[in-house]
């Protein structure tokens, strides 16, 4: 589930940008591309040891969607797209790409962004040192930015690090399902609601318009890996790019096996029996995702994924109507019709 797979977000795509305003895309466009130049200036400059292995995920891609939203989130103070802003959005990314780098050695991943892993190429030290460089290049930034910069980030770390944990550790008989809530607005929201606190706090909006979008990064978040976690499972490779049901394979139980596990009657008894540890053959794989096809499980976590939908709404509610909030709206009608 949290494992930081890779999913398209169009228009959000650096250089395909499109949010539904001319004038937003080109101010949005710029500040991207001096996020990027933030982001090769600090990290390029490195030690040579260090500079490939840095760089081999910022060359990568991805959809800068984090730095992205926080360049939105400051365009409701009096400093849209400012140096800070710029900087804070970098910083961003770069704690993003830290824990890539770090997730990627604890699950063992072959792939990010559409390349080799770190660890795949180099070996797990190597991987998570880049990261730790990751780190100490962005706890640099921040100490210019100033010290609530660095205290938010220093909460935003811990709680990164304590959704990694309680993931290590599992649910120890606790209930499953509101353990995935749990790991997932740790894991993920709380980064991207980082972004819109940050991107609102340097851009100098109103204390409240700070809170909503943190609001609102935090549930889009949880959109985002809700749906990400039924494509896994339910998509075919032509229309998710991936291998159906990675996270199975792996013995990853995300929110729809988790609501299908709890069911009563054949399919969940049967998927029980079934998932007692990763899956070894491609029978088995198969076999799992005929049952949660007729399972309730992906009814019932799109459901959540529509509550959580609902509550980002209710978050922009908050913010006045520009062309900032319809863009902040449209991803999130994207974000959950993700699923079709
Ligand atoms: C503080 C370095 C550090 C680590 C903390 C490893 C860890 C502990 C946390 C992992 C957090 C993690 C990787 C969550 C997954 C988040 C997620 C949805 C990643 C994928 O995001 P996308 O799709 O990726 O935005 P791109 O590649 O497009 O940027």
């Amino acid at each position: 589930m949290t494992n930081g797979r890779e999913a398209a977000t169009p228009g959000v795509v650096a250089g395909s940008l499109n949010l539904g305003d001319e004038a937003l895309n080109e101010r949005v466009g710029r500040g991207l591309g001096l996020v990027e130049d933030t982001l090769y200036a600090h990290l390029e400059r490195g030690d040579e040891v260090l500079r490939d292995k840095v760089m081999h995920l910022v060359r990568a891609g991805g959809k800068r969607f984090r730095p992205m939203f926080a360049l939105l989130a400051s365009e409701y103070g009096e400093r849209p797209m400012c140096e800070d802003v710029v900087r804070a959005a970098a910083v961003v990314e770069m704690t993003h790409l830290a824990t890539l780098y770090h997730d990627d050695v604890m699950d063992e991943a072959a792939r990010r962004r559409g390349v080799e892993s770190a660890n795949a190429r180099w070996g797990n030290s190597v991987a998570i040192l880049a990261g730790d460089h990751l780190l100490a290049q962005a706890s640099g930034i921040m100490a210019d930015l100033g010290t609530p910069t660095v205290k938010h980030f220093a909460e935003t770390f811990g709680t990164l690090v304590t959704g990694q944990m309680r993931e290590t550790v599992g649910a120890q008989g606790g209930d499953p399902i509101a353990h995935y809530t749990r790991v997932i607005e740790e894991k993920t929201g709380v980064l991207i609601a980082s972004a819109g606190y940050l991107g609102g706090l340097h851009g100098g909006a109103s204390e409240r318009h700070i809170r909503a979008l943190q609001g609102y990064g935090h549930a889009i978040g949880m959109v985002f890996q809700i749906v990400d976690d039924i494509i896994d499972l339910f998509s075919t490779p032509e229309e998710s790019g991936k291998v159906r049901g990675t996270d199975l394979r792996e013995g990853v139980w995300t929110l729809p096996v988790l609501y299908a596990l709890a069911e009563e009657g054949e399919v969940g008894q049967r998927l029980r029996g079934l998932l007692t540890g990763p899956l070894t053959s491609e029978e088995q794989v198969a076999e799992a995702l005929a049952l949660l096809e007729r399972s309730e499980g992906r009814r019932r976590a799109a459901h959540d994924a529509s509550v959580w939908a609902q509550r980002a709404r209710e978050c922009l509610g908050e913010l006045p109507d520009a062309p900032a909030t319809r863009a902040l709206e449209a991803l999130v009608t994207y974000t959950a019709e993700r699923l079709g």
